[in-house]
């Protein structure tokens, strides 16, 4: 995707943002003044409901599919980025073990935590699909994926009022850090979260996912950019904010610079 195209679908959803804020003023402020019949506030509710109805729009364009491509179009050997062979102790000695001890937590705003094996995760639901990876350094790849929706997790553990993220906690460090903290981690909302093509990927082009790309368990969530992608997960942390995440940004890469909303 060409980057210039994903910069206008930000700078749109920025300004959809905008659009529920003013939506939700107009409302609270001017509503009293509709139902008393005064005519400014009518015209500005009619206002709030364009704006409205620009917020669904924006909705409707975050849940719509990401493209799917043909087998033919499988690129031979996903190319891979970032952390390619992790070489924290913990991260060794389960990928030495076959991943037989590896588990994927969920915690957090839940239920229900969950502590799940590989093969709990393989006798879930399963989902395949051929999509386009975009990284943000200029290069794309198609592959596929194989995994268990998302979305199939958290309706297990349960998700408590209040939640408004997932928050991804990686097993590689991608930066060495005076402070021993440059693991990877990244995060998506509800409406990411829950899309039906986002998936926790333990399979690539029909066998199991390679190292290189994120072994045991990588995030695929279609719709944004490659850094997204969580690779080497270990746990999931359900949020009502980033407070207690690194620098607050939602990411490695955002507490960076990068933006937080990567759609594509
Ligand atoms: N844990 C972890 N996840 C990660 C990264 C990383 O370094 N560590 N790099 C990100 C970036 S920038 C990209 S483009 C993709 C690369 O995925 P791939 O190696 O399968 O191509 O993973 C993303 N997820
Ligand atoms: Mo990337």
């Amino acid at each position: 995707m060409p980057a210039d195209n994903s910069i206008s679908r930000r700078s749109l959803f920025g300004f959809g943002l905008f659009g529920v804020g003013a939506a939700a003023t107009a409302l609270g402020i001017f509503g009293r003044d509709a139902v008393s019949g005064s005519a400014s506030g009518v015209g500005l509710l009619d206002s709030a409901e364009n704006a409205t109805r620009t917020v669904q729009r924006l909705l409707l364009d975050r849940t719509a599919l990401a493209p799917e491509f043909s087998e033919a179009e499988v690129a031979p050997t996903f190319r891979a980025n970032g952390s390619t062979d992790p070489t924290d102790a913990d991260y060794v000695a389960l990928r030495d073990g076959g991943f037989k001890d590896w588990r994927l937590e969920v915690a957090g705003l839940v239920d229900k935590p969950l502590s799940l094996s590989l093969d709990d995760l393989k006798a879930m639901p399963q989902r395949t699909q051929i999509t386009r990876h975009d990284c943000v350094e200029g290069w794309s790849c198609v592959g596929k994926w194989t995994g268990v929706p998302l979305s199939h997790v958290l309706d297990l553990a349960g998700v408590k009022p209040g939640a408004r993220y997932c928050v991804f906690r990686c097993l590689d460090t991608l930066e060495q850090t005076a402070d021993g903290n440059g693991k990877y981690y990244e995060s998506v909302d509800f409406v990411d979260a829950r899309h039906p093509q986002t998936i926790l990927a333990h399979g690539l082009n029909g066998g199991p996912l390679p190292v290189a790309n994120g072994a045991p368990l990588r995030l695929r969530v279609e719709r944004q950019l490659g850094y997204k992608q969580a690779k080497y997960i270990k746990r999931i942390e359900v949020a009502a904010d980033f407070a207690g995440v690194e620098g607050g940004k939602g990411g490695f890469w955002e507490d960076r610079g990068y933006e937080w909303y990567a759609g594509i």
